[in-house]
């Protein structure tokens, strides 16, 4: 099977397969069981334009709509990091209220509450009804809606052009991104800037953290491939910035061609990401490799917990998790349940494998023998909460960067 790039439309090859997956976020009851939806998920590199990609996308209105399980604000520390972020932002691009501030993918409204409680102008794009709902509760402008070339014209001629438009963890979630910059080109002001924060690609391959490959994450992002895109629709990425979320984020800054100095950060950034080989196929072969040794080094301790009569139960029913235990082949069998702190996903059973997902209250008395951390990224924050438990007895398995039994991380 030949697949062609989703940017340049240049030959994507895959390096790595994960069988066929269900819907990441589509926690569900036992009468959904026959109705689940699967698909194939594939990663693979494309040699036109070096963007690493899925080969095969689930349509974006079976992951987003009114039943969305992923409520941004239920991390204490994500919420402290959106509100530096957005305090930053305001006072860089955004001190005036007559500023018009956009943020595409604003969920519960984790950042942009920030702006309106100052009473910036502003306006949330947020295509999951549920999700948008909680946010609208607290006051913040929300349309429901994808953001494309159409939507961002029609904010145009709603509210004007925008001096500044965010997004967290989304700008990889949206297919075509040709259509993504249509809209920003018609949106940003001339000197309004796009900041932009995701998954980065040189984490996914130094930590091996295959898990962020799954149906919503269309694209792994790094600076080489980004720059390339942005410069063929008049725009350039003039600064960026690692960020300690999510297991290892990038944070671009990018606006028209010319409009702002280039920061120094990209020279730099450039030269990490030659030296890493992001743009080079045999680095995916490589990854792949550690990815399929991963795998079998976390069914074999806990087919190795199970054999000691050790109980074993899963923290945190992420999206991420459901790549892990169905790759993996993580059955109920080996992982008695998920506890996990969203209301709507508690009493439902995870995707494919349908392990039951408990409110956290189970996870306190059934006392586990052992944690698998699927919410890794949340590590620090979790075992912060989780001393008693350790205190107890109680161990942490984690399998990023590499599988182990731990007291902390
Ligand atoms: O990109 C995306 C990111 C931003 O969020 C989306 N595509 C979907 C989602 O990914 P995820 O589900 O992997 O995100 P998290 O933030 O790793 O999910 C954490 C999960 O763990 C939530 O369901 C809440 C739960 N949790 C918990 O039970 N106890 C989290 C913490 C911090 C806790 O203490
Ligand atoms: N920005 C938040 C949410 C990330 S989850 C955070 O970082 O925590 C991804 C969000 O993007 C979901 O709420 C989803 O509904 C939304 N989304 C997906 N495709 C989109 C698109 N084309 N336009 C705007 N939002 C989109
Ligand atoms: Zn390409």
């Amino acid at each position: 099977m030949e697949y062609k790039c989703l940017i340049c439309r240049g030959e994507v090859k895959p390096f790595i397969s994960f069988g066929r997956m269900p819907i990441a976020n589509a926690f569900l009851s036992p009468d959904q069981y026959k109705n689940e939806h699967f698909f194939m998920l594939e990663t693979g590199f494309c040699t036109g334009c070096s963007m690493v990609q899925l080969t095969q996308l689930v349509d974006p209105d079976l992951l987003f709509h009114a039943d969305y399980a992923y409520f941004s604000s239920i991390s204490v520390r994500m919420a402290e990091h959106f509100k530096q972020w957005a305090d930053a932002a305001r006072a860089t691009y955004a001190s005036s209220n007559d500023n018009f501030v956009v943020e595409i993918g604003s969920n519960d409204g984790i950042m942009l509450q920030h702006f309106a409680k100052a009473g910036v102008k502003h306006l949330g794009i947020e295509p999951s009804a549920n999700v948008a709902e909680a946010a609208r509760k607290k006051g913040i402008n929300t349309r429901v809606c994808f953001f494309n070339e159409k939507t961002a014209k029609e904010i145009v001629v709603e509210y004007g052009q925008a001096d500044l438009v965010t997004g967290a963890n989304v700008i990889c979630h949206i297919p075509d991104l040709h259509a993504l910059a249509s809209g920003l080109e018609a949106l940003l002001k001339p000197k309004g800037v796009f900041q932009f924060q995701e998954p980065y690609l040189g984490d996914i391959v130094t930590k091996v953290s295959y898990d962020q490959i799954y149906d919503e994450h269309v694209y792994y992002f790094c600076l080489q491939s980004l720059q390339k895109f942005f410069n063929g629709h008049g725009m350039e990425i003039i600064d960026l910035e690692p960020q300690d979320v999510h297991g290892g984020s990038m944070r671009y800054v990018v606006a028209r061609k010319g409009a702002r100095p280039v920061q120094p950060s990209v020279k730099e950034w450039w030269a990490r990401e030659e030296a890493l080989g992001l743009s080079k196929f045999s680095t995916y072969q490589q990854l792949a490799k550690k990815i399929e040794a991963s795998r079998d080094q976390l069914l074999a301790l806990l087919k190795q917990m199970k054999s000691k009569g050790l109980r074993v139960a899963g923290y945190g029913a992420t999206s991420k998790s459901t790549t892990v235990t169905n790759y993996c082949g993580i059955t109920p069998d080996l992982v008695e349940f998920i506890s996990d702190t969203t209301p709507g996903k508690q009493g439902k059973f995870s995707p494919g494998v349908h392990i039951p997902v408990v409110p956290y209250e189970k996870f306190k008395t059934a006392k586990p023998d052992r944690a698998l951390l699927f919410a890794w990224n949340h590590g620090h924050e979790i075992v912060a909460n989780e001393r008693a438990y350790v205190q107890g007895g109680g161990r942490f398995i984690v399998y990023v960067p590499a599988v182990k039994e731990v007291e902390g991380v």
